[in-house]
């Protein structure tokens, strides 16, 4: 049997997510190694990126949330076999670590700077990723962003639009997603009630 552990940080979100999800789905038991911010730091210099998620598969390393996804999704049957329905599931992937990116460059600001950066970040890139991922779920028939059922997509999208309606970034509205792609805020209650989404948080609860 493989050994599979997946180390990423100690909350319900960001790009380990939906790899954890898709663990359960799968019916694949892993070690669930959730790291602390200041035990990250220990050792994000022995990572191979300086960054997580990491999967472990018999001992040996693989990283690239994405790359994960699509591994951990086949094995959980929640990636399309269809070329064409993978590849809108591979935008999908795209556009979250796009959206990732422009968040993290606001970390570590404090004040008035973060404030500034936050509000040039929800009137800019935020805007533009969160109309564009309303287009990709509309091309996908407007409940599923592929194959019309759920897929790794869903899930991705689904963690980043919880934790911005959540509010987890300072002076980024929770309202912004009702504002510009409500079809989003439908999307993530679809997800959350998922049979699929439901099962794994009963099981950690
Ligand atoms: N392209 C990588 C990005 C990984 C990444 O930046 N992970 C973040 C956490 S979500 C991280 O470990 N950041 C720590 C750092 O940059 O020091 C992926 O998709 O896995």
């Amino acid at each position: 049997m493989t050994n599979y552990k997946l180390t990423y940080f100690d909350f319900d979100g960001g790009r380990g997510e939906p790899i954890r999800i898709a663990f359960h789905a799968a019916g694949i038991d892993f070690e669930d190694c959730r790291l602390s911010f200041p035990e990250f730091g220990e050792m994000r210099r022995d990572t191979r990126f300086n960054a997580v998620p990491v999967l472990e598969i018999d001992g040996a390393e693989v990283t690239q949330s994405n790359g994960l996804s699509r591994y951990i999704g086949k094995l959980a049957g929640l990636y399309p076999e269809d070329d064409l329905q993978a590849l809108y599931c591979d935008e999908a992937f795209g556009a979250v670590e796009d959206t990732y990116h422009h968040i993290v460059q606001t970390f570590g600001l404090q004040g008035d700077e973060l404030k500034e950066a936050r509000e040039k970040l929800v009137d800019g890139w935020l805007s533009v990723y969160l109309r564009g991922l309303d287009d990709l779920l509309s091309r996908g028939g407007g409940e599923y962003f592929a194959d019309s059922r759920l897929t790794m997509a869903d899930l991705k999208v689904f963690v980043q639009i919880r934790s911005l309606l959540a509010g987890t970034l300072d002076h980024v509205p929770t309202d912004l997603v009702e504002r510009l792609a409500p079809n989003l805020v439908e999307h993530q209650e679809r997800i959350e009630g998922d049979p699929v989404v439901v099962a794994y948080y009963s099981s950690r609860s």
